[in-house]
């Protein structure tokens, strides 16, 4: 249970991460406000946060459009040389970018009469988990010390229990040595049953 219970915690955290950086859709405007001559939407983008995991959803009738533009586009109501138009009543346009971007409404008029947004677009923030890099002397690997030659095996063929010697050397056995020595006496203790 302590396992599982565990497990949820970790998962919850990690969910509330990902809502800290997740992409938000921006109804332009305003929740329920339709991108119409009724304007107003500088006001409204003023007091946006839009990141590069952003959208902005533009919703409109049939008699506007929506027409992305350069910043002279924008600032003359000009549907000349557009990024992009797009029609349809419901727009979602990715702010993939960091930047200014720019839309108006192409329907001569319109952008005049205030359908015009500028949107500033800044980088969504980092991954926040970026471990830190052990600094100094602590990247350099240790050396391994030199493993122990295994100990010659006597043919001792006469005797009832093959005796393996521990290693004569200072260094300590290893658990992989100790295996490999109790291999060394089962091989052994065989070859006697074996021979005789
Ligand atoms: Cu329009």
């Amino acid at each position: 249970m302590a396992m599982v219970k565990a497990v949820l915690v970790a998962v919850v955290a990690v969910a509330a991460l990902a809502q800290l950086a997740a992409a938000v859709d921006h109804p332009v405007g305003g929740s329920g406000v339709k991108w119409s001559t009724s304007g107003g939407y500088d006001a409204w983008s003023g007091a946006q946060k839009f990141t590069t995991k952003d959208s902005l959803v533009f919703d409109y009738s049939s008699s506007h459009d929506v027409v992305e533009v350069s910043k002279a586009g924008y600032d003359a109501c000009s549907a000349s040389g557009a990024v992009a138009t797009y029609t349809g009543g419901k727009t979602t346009i990715k702010l993939t970018t960091a930047g200014k971007r720019y839309f108006i409404c192409g329907i001569p008029g319109h952008c005049a009469a205030g359908m015009k947004l500028a949107v500033n677009v800044v980088a969504a923030a980092a991954t926040p988990a970026t471990p830190a890099k052990p600094r100094g002397q602590r990247s350099v690997a240790p050396v391994a010390a030199p493993a122990p030659a295994p100990a010659p095996v006597e043919s001792s063929t006469d005797e009832q229990q093959p005796n393996v010697s521990a290693p004569t050397g200072s260094t300590p056995s290893s658990a992989a040595t100790i295996g490999a020595k109790a291999a060394v006496a089962i091989a052994m203790g065989m070859a006697v049953v074996f021979a005789m």
